[in-house]
């Protein structure tokens, strides 16, 4: 048997103590996947499957210098940014990148916990926009990021559909934009991939009962593990919507609130019940 060394993928990202979200499920989802995460601290957050309570953002030139240290010394196939906990780190993160322009990057532009918990401010997500959407190749926005980021400030009562916030966020830069459905009504979750060209694909998927915490960490961080590991980008999405469809349906609620989605659920598939 051949025996291929792992592709390694850099992760941005908070960390989560409860593991259900940020860094803790980034790597988790990576390891599933056969892939190697570099993981750079952005954030530290408080906080249990309820919401979260509080979060600390490092400073910028330690984010800047965890990822060079990583980016001198190694190959990184992909790189996946989840929550940056600051503007400084965003404007930071875009210099780094920058000098590898070559690695496919993987934005889940994260601005509120499943509670709603705000994790980014205005100058954040505005920075986000101008910084690091020129540098994306998969943006991985569900419904409610769609419109906050693609929002007109200009313009008064402005409220565009999804396709339209789809093709404003391309034209911001991003090579390609997933909007997930999962906040919008409708017994079925409909994901969509688009590109310059309009839809790329479409996929419907039966909605699940619980509320879940960190289905969208485990999303980009799959999707990036599959660039990683050599599909292109139309494969990946499905293949990553496929792979975290089902750590959801095999979802299990450790604590008094949110269900955590797992990464390794084919480990517990032959056990008795
Ligand atoms: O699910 C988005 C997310 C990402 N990263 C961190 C988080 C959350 C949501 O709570 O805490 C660190």
């Amino acid at each position: 048997m051949s025996n291929p060394v792992p592709p390694a993928v850099l992760v941005f990202a908070g960390t989560d103590p409860t593991g259900g979200a940020g860094l803790q499920a980034d790597i988790l989802t990576l390891a599933a996947l056969g892939c190697h995460p570099l993981s750079v601290v952005t954030a530290v957050t408080i906080q249990d499957t309820v919401g979260v309570d509080d979060f600390m953002p490092l400073d910028v030139e330690w984010v800047i210098d965890q990822a060079r240290s990583v980016l001198e010394d190694m190959h990184v196939a992909a790189i996946k940014i989840g929550m940056i906990g600051s503007t400084e780190a965003v404007a930071g993160i875009a210099e780094v990148l920058s000098d590898y322009p070559e690695i496919p990057l993987v934005l889940d532009p994260v601005l509120a916990s499943g509670r709603g918990d705000p994790l980014a401010n205005e100058e954040l997500s505005a920075a986000l926009r101008d910084l690091l959407l020129p540098r994306t190749t998969v943006l991985t926005p569900n419904s409610l990021e769609a419109r906050r980021l693609a929002e007109d400030p200009d313009e008064d009562g402005d409220d565009p559909d999804l396709p339209e916030c789809a093709r404003r966020l391309i034209d911001l830069g991003a090579e390609y934009v997933l909007i997930t459905g999962a906040h919008e009504q409708g017994n079925q979750v409909t994901n969509t991939l688009y590109n310059t060209r309009g839809v790329v694909h479409r996929l419907n998927w039966d909605r699940l009962p619980g509320v879940y915490h960190g289905s969208g960490c485990t999303l980009a961080a799959s999707l990036a593990g599959l660039l990683a590991l050599g599909q292109d980008v139309a494969e990946a999405a499905r293949e990553a919507q496929e792979y975290t469809w089902q750590t959801l349906r095999h979802a299990w609620r450790p604590g008094m609130g949110q269900f955590i989605p797992d990464r390794l659920y084919w480990i517990r598939d032959d056990d008795e019940g």
